[in-house]
């Protein structure tokens, strides 16, 4: 081994970025089916809607990246006709022409076209992590700083609203080896029944961990009266019960809970997961693309999350296998992640878009390890599921 010269390091680092320009970044609306309905306490969907980007680099190297909506604009403030106008007019045209490897810079850039646009950025970055990765025959996790795992513990939903329905879902996942920890969506039906829902999933499923999402569907006065009965039930964790917004409120159930609250909805940026974490809104912070921006900030946001204490679950938006790969680049770097992840959305759609890179076995999804985000893309699917017109 020895050091290289100065004048050698440049012409390596020349050599290095040559050739890895952004050329062109194509946007496509997609709408792909679920296998069921799909409820949460504000919204339902039979099908998710997604825009894909496809990157060029000057080399020909191809990126893909994803934004994932639920329910239109929605869950989050981005609908999939915005993220396409937004990537097409604002966030790409900058970046054309500059080095895919000057990530930080080029996040940069992208946080100064457009504010917020969390989705479309996130996309975007996404897209150049893979085209990068896969024109240097890397994967996109040495790029974030290395994985520290290749596979994590994923749970699955139930939401159809339907206890029977629920229950045979999710012995089938069990029977497969699949899932073995399941989270059951709240908010939808009145609590009480939703209680007597719970009661029945939670007696069908013995030694399974079961977290709740109420999707900000209660009142502080609707929490404190339930949450008595999720502990005797031995719910492990309650995911956004009140509203964005009501951090006091969420404080003073967090104070009388005995089960640990998890902050979603209420905390995109790293300043409002500080302020969640000093309120004392939630102990566990969930990581989502959508949220943060971008693969940078997520990771960066699940160092801000930990530094205030909280625990870290890997949350989802149920994104295609091309989403779950970004997410899983980044997951697969983070020293910490207590909770394990959630993303079961390429099994949650009737067609996923790539070619089953991503791996589900023996209740762990496992990170795809080729190079950039690991997968690639079913075109046949691809093309199917494009909104015409
Ligand atoms: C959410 O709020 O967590 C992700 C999985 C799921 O079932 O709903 C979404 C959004
Ligand atoms: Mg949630």
């Amino acid at each position: 081994m020895h050091d290289l010269k100065p004048q050698d390091s440049a012409a390596l680092l020349r050599d290095l970025r040559a050739g890895r320009e952004i050329r062109s970044v194509e946007t496509m609306i997609v709408d792909c089916p679920t296998t069921r309905r799909h409820r949460l306490s504000n919204t339902e969907i039979n099908h998710q809607s997604y825009v894909i980007l496809r990157v060029v680099l000057a080399d020909g190297a191809v990126g893909w990246g994803e934004a994932a909506t639920l329910g239109g604009p929605r869950w989050a403030e981005e609908s999939v006709e915005a993220i396409k106008a937004n990537i097409d007019a604002y966030l790409a045209p900058p970046l054309i022409g500059r080095c895919a490897l000057d990530f930080e810079a080029n996040a940069a850039l992208t946080a100064k076209a457009a504010s917020r646009n969390n989705a479309a950025r996130g996309a975007l970055e996404a897209a150049l992590f893979d085209a990068a990765g896969k024109s240097l025959g890397l994967p996109a996790s040495l790029l974030l700083g290395g994985a520290v795992r290749e596979k994590i513990e994923v749970l699955w939903a139930l939401a159809s609203g339907d206890a029977d329905q629920e229950i045979e879902e999710a012995k089938a996942k069990l029977a497969a080896r699949e899932h073995r920890r399941f989270k059951i969506k709240l908010g939808f039906h009145p609590p009480a029944e939703d209680m007597a829902r719970l009661t029945k999933i939670v007696e069908a499923l013995p030694g399974c961990e079961i977290v709740c999402d109420v999707n900000q569907g209660w009142s502080e006065a609707t929490a404190i009266r339930y949450l008595p009965r999720l502990a005797e039930l031995g719910i492990v964790l309650i995911e956004q019960p009140l509203r964005p917004g009501l951090t006091e409120a969420t404080a003073r159930i967090a104070a009388r809970s005995a089960i640990p609250i998890m902050t979603d909805e209420a905390a995109f940026s790293g300043p409002e997961i500080v302020a969640a974490a000093t309120a004392a809104a939630g102990s566990v912070y969930s990581l989502k693309l959508v949220k943060s921006g971008g693969l940078l900030e997520l990771k960066r946001a699940a160092g801000i999350a930990q530094a205030c204490g909280m625990e870290l679950y890997g949350g989802c938006l149920l994104e295609t296998g091309i989403g779950a790969a970004a997410h899983l680049a980044v997951f697969s770097t983070l020293p910490r992640l207590e909770w394990g992840c959630e993303h079961f959305g390429p099994k949650i759609l009737k067609t996923d878009l790539t070619n089953g890179e991503i791996l589900f076995k023996d209740f762990h999804i496992h990170a795809p390890q080729g190079p950039g985000l690991g997968v690639t893309i079913d075109e046949e699917a691809l093309r199917a599921a494009r909104r015409k017109g």
